[in-house]
């Protein structure tokens, strides 16, 4: 990253008065939670984009229940770094200035929240909230584990990742129908309301800074060419290029912990 860039970022951001931001799974890879995609990937025996499908949950929700157990295991000991906190920081001071701002995340760790954040809308759901198949019923659940059974269970690293957990396993509603994560699956439609939240800032706003995310992803990822097309300035800030790079007017290539907190300063 040139000085040049970031000047040019930051005087981009300082001249929006409405400013929408995007982040995605890079911004929690400093606070040591895995990625999807690329190196560190979640989970040696399978891919953790085949479990977060439909069909895999209708094949073996025990396994899939291991996946998730296990990523709200990790959870446990992870804290905000410091790019979530530069935008919790920037979300206040913008509040106190009476600019419009909008965190949209594709992240289910709710790291943003912990940090401060309080408008957050979450496209992909919460690892911390379930829903029940039965009744639909959703709840907040911050069991670990998830139920008795699952203790000590889905360590990728201790090979005991499919114990072949049976329906007497699963976590269970109080009408008796099984729970899953209420999080979004691919080939799952996002939430109306959170859908409309997102589209709306980022056709109303000034400036889009995308964080983290390698944009592959739809319809988050359908987020950047919609702002630009709104008028808006776009920031991409990432270890690397992405599809939404062409998009983009500054591309802020390092760390999201390193460059937010000097983008985002007063
Ligand atoms: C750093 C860093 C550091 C690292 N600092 N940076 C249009 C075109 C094509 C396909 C579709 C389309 N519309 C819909 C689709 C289908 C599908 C889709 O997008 N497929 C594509 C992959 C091809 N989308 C859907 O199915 C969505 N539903 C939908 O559209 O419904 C309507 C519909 C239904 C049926 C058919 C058609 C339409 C739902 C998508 C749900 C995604 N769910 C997941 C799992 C959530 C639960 C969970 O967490 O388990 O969401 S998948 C996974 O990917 C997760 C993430 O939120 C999401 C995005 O990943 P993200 O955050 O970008 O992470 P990574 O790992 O990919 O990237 C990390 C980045 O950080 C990298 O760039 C690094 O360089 C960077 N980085 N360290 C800065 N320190
Ligand atoms: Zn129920």
């Amino acid at each position: 990253m040139t000085t040049t860039a970031m000047g040019e970022a930051r005087a981009a951001l300082s001249g929006a008065r409405r400013v929408a931001v995007l982040t995605g799974a890079g911004i929690s890879a400093e606070s040591g939670v895995p990625t999807f995609r690329g190196a560190g990937g979640l989970w040696r025996r399978f891919s953790a984009l085949d479990l977060a499908t439909p069909e895999a949950w209708a094949d073996d929700p025990g396994l899939v229940w291991e996946f998730y157990d296990y990523r709200r295991r990790v959870m446990a000991d992870k804290a905000p770094n410091a790019g979530h906190q530069a935008l919790a920081a920037f979300e206040a001071r913008l509040a106190e200035a009476g600019r419009p701002f909008t965190l949209v995340t594709q992240n289910v760790d709710g790291l943003h929240e912990v940090a401060g954040s309080s408008r957050v809308v979450h496209l992909h759901g919460s690892l911390w909230r379930v829903r029940c198949v039965g009744c639909g019923r959703e709840s907040e659940n911050r069991d670990v584990p998830i139920t008795p059974a699952y203790e000590g269970a889905g360590d990728p690293g201790a090979d005991v990742v499919g114990r072949g957990f049976g329906p007497e396993d699963l976590p269970r509603c109080g009408c008796g129908g099984v729970v899953r994560p209420a999080v979004v699956w691919f080939g799952e439609s996002l939430r109306d309301e959170d859908l409309r939240a997102a589209f709306t800032a980022a056709a109303e706003c000034d400036a889009l800074l995308v964080v983290g995310t390698s944009a592959v992803v739809y319809p988050a990822a359908g987020l950047v060419p919609h702002a630009k097309r709104g008028g808006a300035v776009v920031i991409e800030v990432n270890l690397e290029e992405t599809p939404a790079t062409a998009w983009v007017d500054h591309h802020l290539t390092g760390p999201s912990g390193e460059v937010l907190p000097e983008l985002l300063a007063p």
